[in-house]
């Protein structure tokens, strides 16, 4: 007998792992929910637990009138370990909260913490923590990389998709709150009794889990869909318009969480086609939405196609508004100047608007980073933003502690992120774009933890075969790097916006497209000519560095006191310029390029060590997409260097790699991708 045992442990060992699709996110199993036992939170919260927990019996306590629990608010809770040690208790004045409790009780569980002595209070940074669906009523989904769109309008309200309910379960598992289920560039029909059946079938799905549905709103729908003459902000008709409709969508979905509003942003319209303001649009739908406790998240996204530069715009037509918006006005900001680039500094206005409520808006959907193509971990991206200091009130003022409301006590606060979901079997595209989404509700819900933080526990739940020593080179050498490697191979030193027109995903540096608008277009942001590189925006040039506080204004406008990591963002600046290292720009450039391709390189090498611990459907999936991301960053490197090449006139220098694509073929290298597909292979010339 006991001669077998070595013989079939050696066996178990070889046994190759199942097949995984993806499609369990981090979760473990879903547990069959008993449906109405206790109330269909509670009973979702306790089967999550008799499914998956495996420590002591838990118990659930609502205690409205707790004084400490009213003060972690309803998604707030504790978690204690019972004095006799022979129970636990979870606690909230919400049964949002008893949820939470519970997710997190297994969180603790799934990643290995000590479950022992547990006394753990929560609560949750923003109030509301909110996924920005860019799903067109077609199906299609605008910057979307992981198929079509989830919600089948056309099916819906009769046929209802089991993923609907596990959409909701993975958010309220990582805290998210909050959907808004249309694209910003807004349908009018969506406010149409048709879809407003479909959406509250959508709504009583996801109540159970705390997540509210919210609407991104077309500002003339009025005229659109209401057939009125005028969708004038102040014009009586147009607002009882909205009161009406706003109440109809409150018979339909009880708890709806409000609107989410594109007004006059590239073509769309608002309140400014009939010389009102942002705040006579946003006030007026405010007004409409605070019977019933609904808010209104206003996008600041807004630039005119004129002689001022493009980063300087929201900041002007904002900031004279500072203080004249409702209470349930929240302004949603991108969180650099432009969109989305890989790199870009705070936008400005977040410390320039004390009287206000001020939201980020973050892109989980990676329109500027490689689509799903490319394995970028976001968090540190977001984390930069959010620990960004103002400097609005002294030191210490971040985006963070303005947008969570503790700096400046705003009733409302929120923060969103444009979703990287579809219909795709792993909901994501990239196995690895799954942990960009985790993050989003994890540092929603805890502004303070830390990118590594939610890596690893990201990647102990998601790829559970793993050993401890990879895991931690997978965290710290692929994920904590991937930001760094994109910026690198893409825009590096601040450079922005370099991509392709229309689809966003390789270089062009030198895209012209006739007629087009000059901000679309590269030339307006690299301004490469034979002295140098970069956009000025400092006190020589646009003077966009004069929108920051002070040190900041002083530290961006002067050439030697910018960080490196934005100096063409700020200045332009000379090929032979002098770098901290000692190279010139045009060195630096050719280096940091260079480095960012290395660094894919090793991502490959490091996750080709992940065979056998992974399952072999997920580990070759990535090694395939991390081939892609490979050959782009070679692409990017190449089609940047040799562009500007042509202006610097200075040689690549002999220790690095050279190129390997001529500029001519790059240059004629068009990729046609519609809305919804994420390009199948990088530039293979
Ligand atoms: C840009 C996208 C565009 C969006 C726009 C927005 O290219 O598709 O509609 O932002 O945020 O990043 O409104």
């Amino acid at each position: 007998m006991k001669s077998y045992l070595p013989i079939i442990f050696a066996f178990f060992f070889i046994l190759p792992l199942a097949a995984d699709d993806g499609s369990s996110l981090w979760l473990s199993k879903a547990p069959v929910v008993p449906s109405n036992v206790l109330s269909p939170t509670v009973d979702i919260a306790s089967s999550e637990l008799r499914e998956g927990w495996h420590g002591l019996p838990v118990n659930f306590q609502l205690a409205q009138s707790s004084k400490v629990l009213r003060a972690l608010g309803k998604d707030g809770f504790v978690i204690q370990t019972d004095k006799n040690g022979k129970g636990i208790t979870i606690s909230s004045a919400g049964e949002t909260g008893l949820l939470y409790g519970a997710y997190e009780l297994l969180r603790l569980q799934n990643t290995g913490s000590d479950c022992s002595h547990l006394n753990i209070s929560e609560k949750p940074s923003y109030q509301f923590r909110i996924l920005n669906h860019w799903d067109n009523i077609d199906g299609t989904v605008e910057r979307g990389y992981a198929g079509h769109s989830l919600w089948f309008w056309k099916e819906l309200p009769d046929k209802i998709s089991p993923r609907y309910q596990a959409y909701a379960r993975a958010n309220a598992s990582i805290g998210i709150n909050g959907t808004v289920l249309n694209n910003v560039n807004a349908s009018p029909q969506i406010l149409s009794v048709e879809y407003l059946k479909k959406i509250k079938a959508l709504a009583d799905i996801f109540r159970p889990y705390g997540l509210k549905v919210y609407l991104s709103i077309n500002f003339s729908s009025p005229v659109a869909l209401g057939g009125l003459a005028t969708s004038d902000p102040l014009d009586k008709s147009v607002c009882r318009w909205w009161g009406s409709k706003v109440k109809e969508i409150y018979s339909f979905i009880p708890d709806f969480g409000g609107f989410l509003v594109k007004a006059n942003s590239e073509g769309l319209p608002g309140p400014q086609d009939y010389g009102r303001t942002h705040v006579d649009g946003a006030n007026m739908l405010a007004d409409a939405l605070k019977p019933y406790h609904g808010i209104v998240m206003w996008r600041a996204f807004v630039y005119k196609s004129g002689d001022d530069d493009r980063a300087k715009q929201a900041y002007q037509e904002f900031v004279p508004l500072d203080g004249q918006f409702r209470e349930n006005v929240i302004i949603q900001v991108k969180n650099g100047p432009v969109d989305f680039q890989p790199r870009e500094p705070f936008s400005p206005l977040f410390g320039a608007m004390k009287k206000t409520a001020l939201m980020p808006e973050f892109q989980i959907t990676q329109e500027y980073l490689g689509a799903s193509n490319h394995l970028v971990y976001l968090a540190p991206l977001w984390k930069e933003c959010l620990n960004s200091d103002t400097y609005s009130d002294g030191q210490g003022a971040t985006v963070a502690r303005i947008t969570d409301g503790s700096l400046y006590h705003q009733p409302f606060t929120a923060i969103a992120g444009v979703a990287n979901i579809g219909d795709d079997k792993n909901w994501c595209g990239h196995p690895f774009a799954q942990a960009n989404w985790y993050a989003f509700g994890r540092m929603a819900w805890n502004v303070d933890l830390t990118s590594q933080q939610i890596a690893g526990e990201w990647l102990k739940q998601t790829f559970k075969g793993l050993s401890d020593s990879l895991r931690s080179e997978i965290k710290d050498q692929i994920m904590m790097k991937s930001r760094e490697a994109a910026v690198d191979y893409m825009t590096p030193l601040g450079l922005h916006h370099m991509m392709a027109w229309g689809h966003h995903y390789g270089p062009e540096p030198w895209c012209v497209v006739p007629g087009a608008r000059p901000d679309w277009l590269p030339s307006y942001y690299h301004r490469a000519d034979s002295i140098g590189l970069g956009y000025d925006r400092s006190s020589t040039g646009s003077n966009a560095t004069a929108q920051y506080h002070s040190p900041l204004c002083d530290i961006y406008d002067q050439l030697s006191l910018c960080p490196e990591n934005l100096i063409l963002w700020f200045h332009h600046v000379p090929w032979t310029y002098k770098m901290k290292d000692g190279r010139t720009l045009w060195d630096e450039l050719c280096y940091d390029y260079n480095d960012g391709v290395q660094e894919v390189r090793l991502f490959q090498k490091i996750w080709s060590k992940a065979k056998g611990q992974v399952d072999a459907q997920r580990f070759s999936d990535v090694q395939h997409r991390l081939r892609i991301q490979a050959r782009d960053a070679v692409w990017w490197r190449d089609a940047c260097l040799l562009y500007f090449q042509r202006f610097s006139k200075m040689p690549i220098p002999s220790q690095l790699e050279q190129p390997v694509h001529e500029l001519k073929d790059m240059m004629n290298y068009h990729i046609h991708i519609t809305n919804y597909e994420c390009p199948p292979y990088g530039f293979t010339k």
